[in-house]
């Protein structure tokens, strides 16, 4: 018999960082699978700004980028009504709970870690928790006695991680956790750079062109996708391997209409049109979102008060989950 009482409807949790502005990507890849997950699954979604903190960031600008993704997160589609939507470090449990992860976790493990070898190549000042930041995302997801961890494709590894310090822990002190799955999207699961093809769009790299943000005004959306590179055989087909840029326009397209991108390359055979439709898809899809943010932004305190509704309600579960694993280790209780 598991530690853990067996639920009947699936545990969804996943968290982002407010490490810089919403782009496609985690649009794409993982915002909103979360809204369809809210609506089937008992669903817990978390700004993590402990994890923001892995890289030097500069305070006044951290706080408004927290209240800007929670904002943008509600703007997307995600309903504090339906869904537990909070920000990490209102929730003590989760770095307590990372430092039992830290001490299942080993050194071996982490220093495998692809995003690690990344970030930290391209840091002058390589913290100790940029290294240890998988044990955090490990306590962020068992926390919950999650199922289902929704998310792109390049926190995959991060994820078989997560599973195997469950999975130790489990082995070494008696079911404690639930040892959760991963859920990548069929289309959008890595949108590459619309410049550099090969690296992934991201909130970190200094990459204007090439990043799509949420935000950015939605003629500039066009511009960036009509100007992306593409390549010079001319034959609009989904192959990344050969033809990133191509498949990257396809991917996009697909995962804004819904279909696959074999699907989605169907009837072009120029990269001209492929772009317009991309483009307009693109605006189509965000600019709901762009609208319902800008009466949000207008009303902080009502997000704010929404965000304590979504801490003290997650408190209530992480906390048991909490006190079980310290019991388990053999920590005496409080
Ligand atoms: N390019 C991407 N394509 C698809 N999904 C993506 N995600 C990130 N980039 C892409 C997914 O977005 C969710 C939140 O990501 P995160 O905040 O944890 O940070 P990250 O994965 O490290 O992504 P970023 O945006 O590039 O941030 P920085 O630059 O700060 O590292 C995750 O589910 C992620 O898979």
């Amino acid at each position: 018999m598991p530690g853990y009482a067996v639920a009947l409807v699936a545990r969804v949790f996943s968290g982002i960082q407010p490490s810089g502005a919403l782009h496609l990507g985690n649009l794409l890849g993982a915002v909103r699978n979360w809204v369809e997950d809210q609506h089937t699954d008992d669903s817990i979604f978390c700004v993590v700004d402990l994890h923001a903190l892995t890289v030097p960031q500069d305070p006044a600008t951290l706080r408004t980028a927290t209240v800007q993704l929670s904002q943008l997160l509600m703007a997307s589609g995600l309903d504090p009504a339906i869904c537990t939507l909070f920000v990490q470090s209102h929730v003590p449990e989760h770095a307590e709970l990372s430092w039992l992860m830290e001490c299942t976790v080993s050194f071996g493990e982490l220093r495998r870690m692809t995003q690690f070898k990344d970030k930290s190549d391209r840091s002058e000042f390589v913290s100790a928790a940029l290294f240890t930041y998988p044990a955090l995302m490990a306590a962020d997801i068992l926390l919950y006695d999650t199922d289902r961890v929704p998310v792109g494709d390049d926190q995959r590894q991060h994820l078989e991680l997560a599973r195997d310090i469950a999975g130790r822990f489990n082995g070494r002190y008696g079911d404690t956790f639930v040892v959760p799955e991963a859920a990548i999207p069929r289309a959008g699961a890595r949108v590459m750079d619309l410049q550099n093809p090969t690296a992934k769009m991201s909130k970190s790299l200094e990459s204007p062109l090439g990043t799509v943000y949420v935000l950015d005004e939605l003629r500039d959306i066009e511009r960036k996708i009509k100007r992306a590179v593409t390549d010079t055989d001319g034959e609009v087909r989904y192959d990344p391997s050969n033809k990133p840029g191509v498949s990257n326009l396809l991917s996009i397209l697909a995962a804004c209409t819904g279909r696959s991108p074999e699907e989605a390359a169907a009837g072009y055979s120029q990269y001209g049109p492929l772009k317009a439709d991309t483009a307009e898809a693109v605006v189509e899809t965000l600019r709901p979102i762009q609208s319902r943010y800008s009466e949000l932004a207008d009303d902080p305190a009502e997000s704010a008060r929404l965000l304590a509704i979504g801490a003290e309600r997650a408190r209530e579960v992480a906390g048991p989950v909490l006190d079980r694993a310290r019991a388990a280790v053999g920590l005496l209780p409080r």
